[in-house]
């Protein structure tokens, strides 16, 4: 290594993973990333995002100046200009909508969290609007919800470890959080762990594990009701942790009654024998955790539901808090972390403006445990101006056409905006759509502190390098557009921001640089010292009381997706087979990364899984261009064997859009899914079970490429 290569300790943001890396910057350039051994959870890690952060950083499409449109929506024509024009045109707009149309009528929004939400979240409440949009009710928001209203806390820090039992459940970390969790399961599975993996898919963990449940899509609170049922029933669960720790046991055992091992077996299509082999394997292991897929669990009408059940079975089965269970890990960083009280637009929102909050009205659990603004919530406030009118949208690493359901209405709401503006580090179908464009400033050329799902750690995100020029750590362009707004009472330095984050932790970021990492103790079985958990009984919530007064079922609920063979059996005769999306591929993140030469390389068309014969049967074979099609749409796609699925079953990857003309609206496969039939408590949108069917294309216009 040349003298003059410095190593830089850092955090990785190509993913929610958050590796730990080593930096090597030689002359001011980024010009190796390692991973980092002294990282706790990735150990070393790094994948081929990761590694790809130079092509990113200096890829000749990277957007390095402020852009303003000066052409039509749907027809853009952008020029370049300075940051101060491109923030007064900003700053002017936003306190136009507000002065006509009131604060709420902005939102600001941000994709899969890159950090932003304290900071967004602040820029808010100094604003007066209590809208920060997340796609969390697809992304972890569910599991959120539905395990704080059981037991008081989320079920998002599975022990794998130390476990002798682990359910991977709708979730292949192997491809979604390699860095986060694949240590821990390699080490659990080393001390001979057993694993159980509830997946449509036969991925790699499904293959090698000791139950693979070859679920229905998106059945999966059937399952979970019948795991607890024949656990009941058999009299395998904690007699003692559920006579003093619980509520409502009775009421439960009588409701699951009915999900015998043969009726879960209608349901879900897995055979009888395997659901009771896996639900006794789980409650007769000494210790045992769930292990719930961020997006896996996340994304189905019953969401909700689900998520309380996989608590249920966890509190049950005595393995809520415990070593090798499912722990309660609380960050250093407190309420000052990533979705921190502190932070959060609606707690420091006079009430009046608060419940204002987009959502809320048809979700009022949200109230009580916020999660943001569901994206759903704000197009209807910016097509049908319901329950008001939103005008004007800022967003912060968020491709919404691509990412969110039903991108026909997601284009449609943003023609109808007044004004929207978009910071990214790439042109997008979203981009595309914005009147102004601001360059981010890569994770490399920022400082941050990252606390998000990082179990009971927080950790130094260090700027490397100087950003390419004219590209801004969006921390500062808000404090630059805040400026301009006179909005005073925003922070003024982002060395401010850096230190209130760690205010609780009692370190600066300059010290914290140093330290690289903070963690706090992991306490088990919490609620022993507290006397209770943090639930309106003071119990596991089994049977919960208090939803009754909001309209909510107080036990589980299975719903057939509103889109099934046995829900619509009509619409299932042009639609015949199953179609769950978005199972993640590890060289991309949704639908970033797609014009990075090394990842493209590796995974260049959007393939549908699907079972050989059910193709073959429709004349289809490996490697053609088909028609993929949906009551919403049609696109495009390539047939890819997989021998492991269900004949009825197919898969498709989400996210694909880049070098493809109007690539968006031809082979995205969110032109097909839904945005209607949501989740009624956390507006989940149902993107793992859905209808479709795959038609051929004619032979004379298909050239083997999209057209
Ligand atoms: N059909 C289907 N759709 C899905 C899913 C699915 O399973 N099936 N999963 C959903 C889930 S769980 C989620 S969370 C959403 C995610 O949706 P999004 O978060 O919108 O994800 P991306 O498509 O990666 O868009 C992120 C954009 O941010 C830019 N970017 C990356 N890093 C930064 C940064 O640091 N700063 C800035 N300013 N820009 C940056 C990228 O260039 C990219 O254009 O997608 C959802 N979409
Ligand atoms: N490389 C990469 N990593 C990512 C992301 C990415 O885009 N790329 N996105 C990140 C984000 S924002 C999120 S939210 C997480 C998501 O994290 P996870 O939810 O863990 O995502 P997957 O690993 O795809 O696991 C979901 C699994 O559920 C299966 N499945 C589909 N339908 C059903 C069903 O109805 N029931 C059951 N039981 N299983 C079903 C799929 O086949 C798939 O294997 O991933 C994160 N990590
Ligand atoms: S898994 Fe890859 S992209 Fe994700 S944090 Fe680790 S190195 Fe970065
Ligand atoms: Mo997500």
């Amino acid at each position: 290594m040349n003298d003059r290569t410095r190593t830089i300790p850092s955090i990785c943001f190509e993913c929610h993973s958050r590796c730990g890396v080593l930096l090597e910057v030689k002359d001011g350039k980024l010009v190796g990333v390692k991973g980092d051994r002294t990282h706790p959870f990735s150990n070393g890690y790094t994948c081929p995002k990761g590694r790809a952060a130079m092509e990113i950083i200096y890829h000749t499409d990277r957007i390095t100046r402020p852009l303003v449109n000066i052409g039509k929506k749907g027809a853009p024509r952008f020029e370049e200009t300075s940051w101060d024009n491109a923030l007064s045109v900003i700053a002017e707009k936003l306190l136009d909508a507000r002065e006509h149309w009131g604060a709420e009528s902005v939102v600001l929004g941000s994709g899969t969290t890159r950090g932003m939400a304290p900071y967004l979240n602040r820029f808010l409440s100094v604003f007066g609007s209590p809208n920060f949009m997340a796609p969390s009710n697809m992304s972890g928001g569910p599991i959120v919800v539905g395990s704080s209203a059981t037991c008081g806390f989320a079920l998002i820090d599975p022990d794998y470890a130390a476990t002798s039992c682990m359910i991977l459940w709708a979730h292949n970390p192997e491809a979604s959080w390699p860095g986060l969790y694949m240590h821990d399961i390699r080490q659990g599975l080393k001390n001979s762990a057993k694993l159980i993996v509830i997946d449509p898919r036969g991925t790699h963990l499904a293959k090698k594990a000791d139950h693979w449940l070859q679920i229905r899509p998106g059945t999966d609170v059937a399952l979970a009701l019948c795991f607890i049922n024949y656990i009941i029933e058999n009299n395998l669960y904690d007699k003692a942790f559920v006579e003093q720790w619980t509520v409502g046991f009775e009421q439960l055992k009588a409701h699951v009654a009915p999900f015998t091992i043969e009726r879960c077996a209608q349901i879900t299509w897995i055979p009888p024998e395997q659901i009771k082999a896996a639900a006794s394997t789980f409650a007769s292991a000494p210790r045992a955790c769930i292990g719930p897929g961020m997006g896996g669990v996340c994304q189905a009408n019953d969401a909700f539901d689900l998520n309380r059940s996989l608590t249920i079975l966890s509190a049950i089965t005595g393995n809520l808090d415990t070593r090798g269970g499912n722990l309660n890990c609380r960050p250093p960083t407190g309420k000052r972390s990533c979705y921190g009280p502190d932070y959060s637009a609606f707690n420091n929102l006079p009430k009046e403006q608060a419940q204002k909050k987009l959502g809320l009205d048809t979700y009022p659990l949200l109230e009580f445990i916020p999660i943001p603004s569901p994206p759903q919530a704000i197009w209807t406030a910016v097509l049908d101006e319901k329950p008001y009118p939103v005008k004007a949208l800022g967003l912060f690493a968020n491709n919404s056409v691509c990412a969110y359901p039903n991108s026909a209405r997601v284009v449609r709401v943003m023609e109808k905006l007044d004004f929207m503006f978009a910071v990214d580090y790439f042109h997008t179908p979203t981009t595309a759509l914005a009147d102004v464009i601001l360059p981010a400033a890569h994770w490399t050329e920022r400082d941050d502190v990252e606390d998000l799902l990082m179990k009971n750690h927080v950790f130094c995100q260090q700027k490397a390098l100087d950003p390419v020029p004219e590209c801004r750590d969006e921390k500062q362009i808000l404090i630059d557009l805040a400026q301009k707004m006179g909005l005073d009472s925003y922070w003024q330095s982002v060395t401010e921001i850096l230190d209130h984050r760690l205010e609780p932790v009692g370190m600066t970021f300059e010290a914290f640089k140093v330290k690289k990492k903070v963690a706090t103790p992991i306490i088990y079985k919490g609620y022993e010292q507290k006397g209770r958990f943090r639930t309106p009984t003071g119990k596991v919530e089994l049977y919960a009381e208090y939803l009754n007064s909001m309209g909510i079922s107080p036990l589980p609920i299975f719903r057939e997706p509103a889109e099934s063979p046995v829900s619509s059996p009509d619409l299932s005769q042009d639609y015949p087979l199953i179609l769950t999306t978005g199972g993640r591929n590890l060289v991309y993140y949704h639908s970033s990364h797609r014009n990075i030469e090394s990842l493209h390389k590796k995974s260049p068309d959007p393939e549908l899984q699907i079972y050989p014969q059910t193709a073959e049967r429709l004349g289809m074979h490996e490697g053609e261009w088909v028609f993929l099609a949906s009551p919403r749409g049609k696109i495009k796609i390539k047939i890819q064997y997989d021998r492991d699925l269900h004949p009825q079953v197919v898969h498709s990857p989400h996210g694909y859009w880049y070098g493809v003309d109007n690539g968006w609206q031809r082979v995205n496969i969110n032109m097909l899914t839904d945005d209607q039939q949501l989740c009624p408590v956390t507006a989940s949108v149902p993107i793992k079970a859905l209808l479709c069917r795959v038609e051929k294309i004619n032979q004379l216009i298909n050239q083997g490429q999209p057209i």
